[in-house]
């Protein structure tokens, strides 16, 4: 059996206050003895207690909390105390803590002991890791919402029909004496036609998904001294990248987040292409090659005032791309008809314009976005791309009227695949499926 694991729960440096957890079989017991004489408060009241060093010298005075498992986070029992948030203090207590018998906690362990005591699936342990790193009010929502269990009900909900569908099968596989009833084997097939149509639906997801978590990939582009770092510091809000007057002066590309209504954008200021004879320019320059070869959307940056022409871009298929004319405050007025977007870094105008055009390329106000209760990540999907296989395997081998053996085969995997995404798999399940659900004493 695992030991008991410690860990410093909240971050690293100095706060109003610092949460210290303890998980397993012997948390009581320790925390118990690092407050000395006093009892612990009981399960699930707080206490006002002192942790004492070795010598009985008080470290920090703070609330404690006992849960006991099965009920608490990870399904073990549990301690948490909330001490006084300095880095020196909050570091004693754990070593405490570990002198008295505790493990430093492995990163995610508590998440993992919860899934491995039954007390969340798969899903929405991710999903814990999807909420704290949510860039956006979207993200957030999506991952609070896998944490919620929508996305493993429904894998689950899968993953029912398609045992009660296995063990129909198995039942004549036991007996081959019987022929599959024509009316049972099509409403077989109907079911499983469903089923594959909610795994699309699924899969269909998947781009949404990985852009609430990554960010939609925004690289901005164009000539040298068009105003690339200009625009991605305005829209940030504060000054991330080096903007000179002198060319070539973004070398490396410079990654930020930013908030578009709701949806992030992953913005990639990149170095102007142009001919260069500096080496690390000319490297900078093929990195910018790179990102474009990613790219989700491209803004294409050029200076209104006219100085830089078009620069050519090659961008692979289904990439999205927006041409931006910036420095709009250095033109005469009488040229401000100029067709397309047109902004300026240095006095905002036409920035509002600008961001409604991208939520517009992005379909940000379509239909999907509005109905994010599941949007699956690269692992989810992996794992339905598999299903999706088996269980088309499966339709096709009973239509053709193959041996129920084959098609119970493909079932099979399709479940091993479904069930891999909340963490269930099993074998000894279909069995009792099948004499649950059926009259075998006949
Ligand atoms: N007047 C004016 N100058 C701008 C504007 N945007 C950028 N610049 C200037 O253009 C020069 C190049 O800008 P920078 O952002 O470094 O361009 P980059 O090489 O494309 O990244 C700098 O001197 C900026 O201050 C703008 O909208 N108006
Ligand atoms: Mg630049």
């Amino acid at each position: 059996m695992s030991g008991t694991i410690a860990a410093i729960a909240s971050p690293a440096g100095t706060g109003a206050v610092s949460l210290i957890r303890l998980s397993g079989a012997k948390a009581f017991e320790i925390a118990g003895t690092a407050i000395g004489e006093v009892n612990l408060p009981a399960i699930r009241r707080t206490g006002l207690r002192r942790i004492n060093d070795d010598r009985g010298v008080v470290i920090d005075e703070g609330i404690l909390v006992c849960f006991r498992g099965p009920r608490s986070y990870t399904g073990e029992d549990v301690v948490e105390f909330t001490g006084h948030g300095g880095i020196v203090v909050t570091r004693k207590i754990l070593e405490r803590l570990i002198q008295l018998g505790a493990e430093p906690a492995e990163p995610g362990e508590f998440t993992q002991r919860a899934f491995m005591n039954g007390r969340m699936d798969l899903t929405q342990a991710e999903a814990v890791m999807d909420l704290i790193s949510a860039q956006t009010s979207l993200a957030l929502r999506s991952a609070t919402e896998q944490l919620e269990g929508r996305l493993g009900a429904t894998c689950e909900d899968i993953r029912a029909q398609l045992l009660g569908a296995t063990a129909h099968l198995e039942a004549y596989i036991d007996f081959p004496e019987e022929d599959i009833d024509p009316a049972v084997g099509e409403s077989l097939r109907t079911n499983l036609g469903t089923e594959k149509n909610r795994i699309e639906g699924l899969l269909a997801t998947a781009d949404q998904g990985r852009i609430l978590r990554e960010g939609v990939r925004t690289v901005i582009y164009g000539k040298p001294n068009v105003g690339k770092s200009s625009l991605l510091n305005r829209l940030l809000g504060y000054q991330r990248a080096i903007v000179s007057t002198r060319e070539g002066t973004t070398r490396d590309t410079i990654e930020e987040v930013v908030s578009l209504q709701g949806i992030p954008l992953r913005l990639i200021d990149t170095a102007g292409i142009r001919e260069s004879d500096d080496e690390i320019e000319r490297e900078g320059i093929a990195m910018t090659r790179g990102q474009l070869a990613k790219a989700d959307l491209v803004l294409e940056v050029r200076d209104l005032s006219g100085i830089a022409g078009p620069s050519p871009l090659d961008l692979p298929d289904g990439v999205k791309h927006l041409q931006i004319y910036n420095k709009l405050d250095l033109i005469h007025d009488s040229w401000k008809g100029t067709e397309g977007l047109r902004i300026s870094c240095e006095t905002g105008e036409g920035f509002k314009e600008m961001e409604e055009a991208i939520a517009k390329l992005l379909e940000l106000d379509d239909q999907q976005w509005g109905d994010h209760s599941v949007a699956v990540n690269a692992r989810h999907q992996a794992c339905l791309i598999r299903a999706r296989k088996s269980l088309g395997k499966a339709i096709v081998s009973m239509r053709a009227g193959e041996e129920p053996e084959l098609t119970a085969l493909d079932l099979r995997e399709a479940l091993t695949a479904i069930g891999g995404i909340a963490g269930v798999v099993d074998t000894e399940e279909i069995l009792g499926e099948i004499f649950g659900r059926f009259c075998i004493g006949k």
